[in-house]
């Protein structure tokens, strides 16, 4: 049991059970859509075997494991039969990965769940826990973030079951050849009413904590996001025959942008602006491009800073096709709007935090989570671990094992916490 002197069950060894996350981080690299880098899209092949890995690991836990129609892989530890309880905390984070990405982006957030279970061992909680593996965050497949985490949130729309894949693959089409019911997503959606709460332990993605020199740092809140494709067309043309002065090339006219997208980003405070996607037709040397789609990633902590700055490119872009005589047009734009994370829940993981002997350090999160898709649910809050380098979306991605136990730690003192609260009457479970 618990002792009350440290708050951590008999026999918590944080070394070890962090040293277990890092090798299981290890493990999971090794399933890749793409051999000799990490690759891991919505519901591939490579995210199959590890279902099969997590199902086991999960099992081996003692929950009860199942998958639901978008693709999350959910294990449930129930809270003592003797105490009525009708809510669940859910912990967890994604398992896809951008094209050659890193071995913790969204894993390491799983697999730190996975470990709180297991340092809590047979501990009477008055909530069920789950712990998720969603499915697609990272929204490369489909061009659409957060499928499974909106599923379980609720806020899945059946329309995006339409959208294609780069080879013609239907979102519908691609759940029902993972073996899943489409039609059965509406009941991947947990109740709000039964639900206490979302938390995500991820890496920082970014540089402040290992600036800081603090192994962990609670987040504050995460930025909102536009996610912009801009089609620019001109007139295919032959390169060699086509004097310079006669042509609509619609990727001279992308280019320009892409420019004025950075210059823009340069002189607004905290704004983030980047293309980071250019297809061009028909992409071949000795034609003159007929058109471009690009796309237009823009983030801010302030939502009207953010919208302000796509408006402005968006007017950008429309002089710049008008003077080349290219036609412009808006293809899809996704807004994300800031996400707040839960005052209660963010107090306890600053509690626990603190009671790990861990300098406090509240910051906003740049990246995209999970948490943003789940906070259309409920109460949210996130967890950062220290990221050396910084480096993220890449195969430098790294994590310092002390700092996966501290995460572990921290994260089984919250759960722990909000146990206390619970029979404390200061949270209702
Ligand atoms: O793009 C993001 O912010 C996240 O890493 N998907
Ligand atoms: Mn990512
Ligand atoms: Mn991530």
């Amino acid at each position: 049991m618990r002792t009350l002197t440290t708050g951590l069950p008999d026999g918590f060894d944080a070394q070890a059970l962090g040293q277990r996350v890092m090798d299981r981080c290890d493990s999971l690299a090794e399933h890749t859509d793409e051999p000799g880098r990490i690759t891991r899209l919505f519901l591939s092949d490579a995210t199959a075997s590890v279902h099969a890995v997590l199902r086991r690991w999960m099992s081996e836990q003692g929950l009860a494991v199942r998958v639901d129609a978008a693709g999350n892989v959910i294990g449930h530890r129930s809270a003592s039969p003797s105490l009525a309880t009708t809510k669940t905390l859910v912990l967890g984070s994604h398992i896809d990965t951008v094209p050659g990405g890193g071995k913790y982006d969204g894993v390491l957030g799983v697999l730190i769940a996975s470990a709180v279970i297991e340092a809590l061992g047979s501990a009477v909680l008055p909530f069920h826990i789950d712990v998720v593996a969603f499915s697609e965050e990272e929204g490369v497949r489909f061009g659409l973030p957060y499928i499974g985490s909106r599923a379980l949130a609720g806020s899945f729309d059946p329309a995006w079951l339409n959208r294609r894949d780069r080879d013609g693959v239907s979102l519908h089409g691609a759940i029902e050849h993972f073996g899943l019911d489409p039609d059965q997503i509406p009941k991947a959606a947990l109740d709000p009413e039964r639900f206490l709460g979302y938390t995500e332990v991820h890496l920082e993605q970014g540089p402040v904590l290992e600036h800081l020199k603090r192994p962990v740092g609670v987040v504050s809140g995460i930025q909102g996001q536009s996610r912009v494709r801009l089609r620019f067309e001109g007139d295919a043309a032959h390169a060699g025959t086509v004097p310079m002065d006669q042509r609509r090339d619609a990727l001279v006219c992308a280019a320009k942008l892409a420019v004025e997208v950075q210059d823009y980003g340069r002189s607004v405070d905290e704004l983030r602006a980047t293309v980071g996607l250019f297809e061009v037709w028909p992409n071949v040397r000795n034609v003159v491009p007929g058109a471009v789609e690009m796309s237009l990633d823009v983030r801010h902590a302030q939502d009207e800073i953010r919208m302000a700055a796509v408006d402005a490119l968006i007017e950008t872009a429309e002089r710049l096709s008008a003077a080349d005589g290219v036609r412009f047009a808006v293809v899809e734009h996704q807004t994300q709007q800031a996400t707040h994370v839960d005052g209660n829940l963010t107090a306890a993981l600053v509690e626990a935090l603190q009671a790990s002997g861990v300098e406090l350090t509240e910051m906003p999160s740049g990246a995209g989570h999970d948490a943003v898709a789940v906070a259309d649910l409920g109460p949210v809050s996130m967890l950062f671990v220290r990221h050396p380098g910084g480096v993220s979306h890449h195969a430098d991605e790294r994590v310092w094992p002390d700092d996966v136990a501290t995460a572990v730690e921290v994260m089984t003192r919250y759960v722990l916490g909000l146990a206390d609260q619970c029979h404390e009457g200061t949270l209702r479970p």
